[in-house]
């Protein structure tokens, strides 16, 4: 019997350490922060590009300009807005958290901290089709996401095996059954 419990607590310790271990050899390593520039023009009523894509713990340079009136660019969840006006290279931006006036600046910078989809959208009523007049950007988690939940299938699989009913009891069920 104390065999068993042995064997069981062995077998509990291996599927452990594959759980910790396997992801870390499979996924690839997490990938570095790294300066991502993106070039985002406007016209009514569409961004181009509509979709961004990055990874959490980027540093994300954006240049925003626009190609017929002014538009705005407004991030939900990173408080950036800014402003271009057709034709001219600067930009005006500001952090509406910060109660600040627009300042003017090259390009917006931001690091992507929060991983998730985040829409951005028009702050300058510029027709009336600005109210549909959006994009997102998309900041893909850091594969650490992933070593994560090799460790929680890893543990799961392992509590299983220890509350597992032992060997003897589907043959005591078996013989219970009448013939
Ligand atoms: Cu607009």
């Amino acid at each position: 019997m104390g065999s068993i419990k042995k064997g069981k607590w062995v077998g509990a310790a291996v599927v452990l350490a594959a759980g910790i271990l396997l992801p870390a050899f499979t996924t690839p390593p997490p990938p570095q922060p790294q300066r991502r520039d993106f070039n985002i023009i406007a016209h009514k009523y569409a961004y181009e590009p509509s979709v961004i894509h990055v990874n959490q713990g980027d540093e994300v340079h954006v240049r925003f300009s626009s190609k017929d009136v002014t538009h705005g660019f407004f991030l939900e969840g990173y408080d950036v807005d800014a402003l271009s006006e057709a034709g001219k290279t600067g930009l005006l931006v500001r952090h509406p958290s910060e109660t600040g006036n627009f300042t003017s600046a090259q390009e917006i910078v931001f690091k992507a901290d929060k991983k998730g989809k985040f829409r951005y959208r028009c702050s300058m009523t510029c027709g009336y089709m600005h109210p549909f007049m959006m994009g997102v950007l998309i900041v893909e988690p850091n594969s650490l996401f992933g070593q994560a939940m090799g460790l929680m299938i890893g543990l799961l699989i392992a509590g299983f095996i220890l509350v597992w009913p032992s060997g003897k009891s589907p043959v005591l069920v078996s013989e219970g059954v009448p013939a």
